[in-house]
This record gives structure tokens, C-alpha cells and sequence, in this order.
């Protein structure tokens, strides 16, 4: 398929909640989005990387310019077989995963709707809905935490992860788990702790939690490892596995157990797919995570959550828990934890563009 032109658009979107984590308060989001256009058809994407480098290194402002004079005119006007080729070509530029999951990700959206296939379909998934759990922020206190995974419960949510910190773990872990005692649990601590504090991380093995995730270092493999061997829990890694060789290096050190796969975080489709079969080849599940994705990002982890190892419940839940108005026109929906994956061609949604065209700070289009 050939590449013939880009758009790249910024769209501002204010969040339907307080989202607080251990580094800091969100309640808006800013979504990069990339339309690939060739034979006929678009392909679409979404960057999750964020104003500044909190999760990981990458910024918006960087991927941005990154895009423009870098991989978009490494791929415009040129012909690819498929999105593997497309993924080769990119293959010689270091780190900046999400910035190229951007264009590899509308690639595999395009090439898909090229073919007429779902997406899911075209990496190897088999399902048709995906089990999925919540992640839920910082409450002001255990009353409110409690009242919170309460309301997410009863919707059907099939896990509970609750953001922890230093100073905020053992106690919302301990009134949840009291008042819920058969519900799937788990934390995640995005990188807070260090191994001084494995005392009080340990304290958690009496909730019976699936996992713990990213308790340490962004960058760190090894001293989760130590950190696991002090735990009956298994630990789950997020920040420190970008690429399958990450994946493969922590599941053979025992840096975890699970492994949470952001397609954006470890470069795109392929990549995810090569991490979830390294995964599976230790024995070990893996779960779809989130970045608090508009309709596009979210629609394209729903097709990669169809592969036979997603086997604990991902946190893609329902678009209207986060947007008033999303900037695709299709719900995409959990009932009773089950996230329907959109029928039709590619990632299944097509742009609000008239919503989009509205909330744009920034739109660019580029050609060979
Ligand atoms: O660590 O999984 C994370 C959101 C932004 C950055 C990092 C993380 C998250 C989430 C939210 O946990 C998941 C979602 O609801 O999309
Ligand atoms: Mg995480």
C-alpha cells in the first residue's frame, strides 16, 4: 500500500473525572491525532505520549516535531507491502516508540480497511468481546475509595486496579479488600517506591492481590527482580518493558509475572504481538493497559486485546466513563465487563470530524 498524505491534529478533550495518580492530578487530556491516507482509504492513530515526561520520556511537543521531520517524510509517498515493511523502514531510529507507534499503528488501521478485515483479525486475535477491568485514581479517602470500586463493581468490571503511592497503599488496599473479599484486585504505584520500601510493599501480600504494577523504577528490571523474590505477589511491569527484549529480560530475571502491553509504549502492533508471544512463551499472561485513550486509541487496543494471551481483564473500559463527546462516532461500551469489539474493517471507528475539526489546537497535513 502506498502512503500518499498525513494529517496530524491536537485536540484538547476535558476528562468526565479527577484522575490522580502517584505523579500528580489530570482532568483533561491532550490526544495527538495521526490520519494516514493511500489507496482510497485512512488509517488512524492516536499518541499517548503526554505534555511532559512523566510516564515515560517522551512529550507531545517532541513526537510532534519528531513526526513532521522525521518518520512521516520517511514513510510519505513510498510503497509498502505490509505494515511489517512499513515497521523495518522506521526500524533504524532509537527509542521515540510511541512517536512511531503513531505512524505504524495507522498503518496496520489502514492496510486492514485495504483488505476489509478487522484488525483484530489481521494480528491473529479470535475474539469478539474483551474482558475488561478499571483503573481508578487516588481518593481523598477509604470512604470514598470504597464507595468508588462499589459503583465500578456493580457495572460489571471484571478487575479493580487502584493507583497507590508511598503513604497510600495498605490502607485503600485493606477497606477494599474487607468489603469486597472475592473481587479481582489489583495496584499500581507507577514507578513510587524503591527497594527500601519492600517492607511496606510486602505488607500487601495479605489482600490477595492479582498483581502489583510498576512498583519501581521506570527504567529498572533488576531491582524489581529483587523486589519479587521479597514478595508472594507477582509484580507486573508496565514502564520498563519497550520491546519484546525488555519483556523477555525481566520474565527471565523474575522482575515479574505478568506483563501490562501498551501498544504505543513498545513501538506498535508488531511489537506488542512479539511481546505478548514472548510472554506466552514463559508462561506468563498479559493484560492490555490504557493512557486514558480517546475513541481511537481505545478502539485500537480492543483488536489487539482479541490475541489468545490477553488473559486477564485489560483496562480499556467504557468511552463515556471518560468524554462527554468522544472524537469517534461509535460507543465503544463495556457491558458487564465485556468490551464489544468494533465489527467492520480496520480498528472499526471512523473520526467525528466535525467534533474534532472544532476542539483542534493544532492541524497539519503533509505529503511526500
Ligand atoms: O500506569 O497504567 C498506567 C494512565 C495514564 C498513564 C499511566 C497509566 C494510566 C492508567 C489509566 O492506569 C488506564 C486507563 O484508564 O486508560
Ligand atoms: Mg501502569
Amino acid at each position: 500500500f502506498k502512503i500518499e498524505a498525513a494529517e496530524v491534529t491536537l485536540v484538547r478533550l476535558p476528562l468526565k473525572f479527577r484522575f490522580e495518580t502517584s505523579f500528580g492530578v489530570q482532568t483533561e487530556k491532550l490526544v495527538p491525532l495521526l490520519t494516514l491516507h493511500g489507496e482510497g482509504v485512512s488509517g488512524l492513530s492516536e499518541g499517548t505520549m503526554e505534555p511532559a515526561p512523566m510516564y515515560r520520556e517522551e512529550t507531545i511537543t517532541g513526537a510532534l516535531a519528531l513526526l513532521r521531520e522525521v518518520f512521516l517524510p520517511r514513510v510519505l509517498g513510498q510503497t509498502f507491502a505490509n505494515p511489517q515493511a512499513l515497521e523495518a523502514a522506521l526500524g533504524p531510529f532509537r527509542g521515540n516508540r510511541m512517536a512511531r507507534a503513531m505512524v505504524e499503528m495507522a498503518a496496520w488501521d489502514l492496510w486492514a480497511r485495504t483488505l476489509g478485515v478487522p484488525l483484530g483479525t489481521l494480528l491473529g486475535g479470535t475474539k469478539t468481546e474483551v474482558e475488561v477491568g478499571v483503573s481508578l485514581g487516588i481518593q481523598p479517602d477509604e470512604a470514598a475509595t470504597v464507595e468508588i470500586v462499589r459503583r465500578h463493581v456493580e457495572q460489571g468490571y471484571r478487575r479493580i486496579k487502584l493507583k497507590v503511592k508511598p503513604g497510600w497503599d495498605v490502607q485503600p488496599v485493606r477497606a477494599v479488600r474487607e468489603a469486597f473479599p472475592g473481587i479481582r484486585l489489583t495496584v499500581d504505584a507507577n514507578s513510587a517506591y524503591t527497594l527500601a520500601d519492600s517492607g511496606r510493599l510486602a505488607a500487601l501480600d495479605a489482600y490477595d492481590l492479582t498483581y502489583i504494577e510498576q512498583p519501581l523504577a521506570w527504567d529498572d528490571l533488576v531491582d524489581h527482580a529483587e523486589l519479587q523474590r521479597r514478595l508472594r505477589t507477582p509484580l507486573c511491569l508496565d514502564e520498563s518493558v519497550t520491546s519484546a527484549a525488555d519483556a523477555r529480560k525481566g520474565l527471565a530475571l523474575g522482575a515479574g509475572r505478568v506483563i501490562n502491553v501498551k501498544v504505543a509504549r513498545v513501538g506498535g502492533h508488531a511489537e506488542a504481538r512479539r511481546v505478548h508471544d514472548v510472554a506466552a512463551s514463559f508462561g506468563a499472561p498479559v493484560w492490555c493497559g490504557g493512557m486514558l485513550e480517546s475513541g481511537v486509541g481505545r478502539a485500537h487496543n480492543i483488536h489487539l486485546s482479541t490475541l489468545p494471551n490477553f488473559a486477564l481483564p485489560g483496562d480499556t473500559s467504557s468511552a463515556s466513563r471518560y468524554w462527554e463527546t468522544d472524537v469517534v462516532n461509535e460507543a465503544l461500551e463495556a457491558t458487564d465487563g465485556r468490551m464489544p469489539v468494533p465489527p467492520g474493517p480496520g480498528i472499526g471507528v471512523t473520526l467525528n470530524r466535525e467534533f474534532v475539526a472544532g476542539r483542534a489546537e493544532l492541524h497539519e497535513e503533509l505529503r511526500a
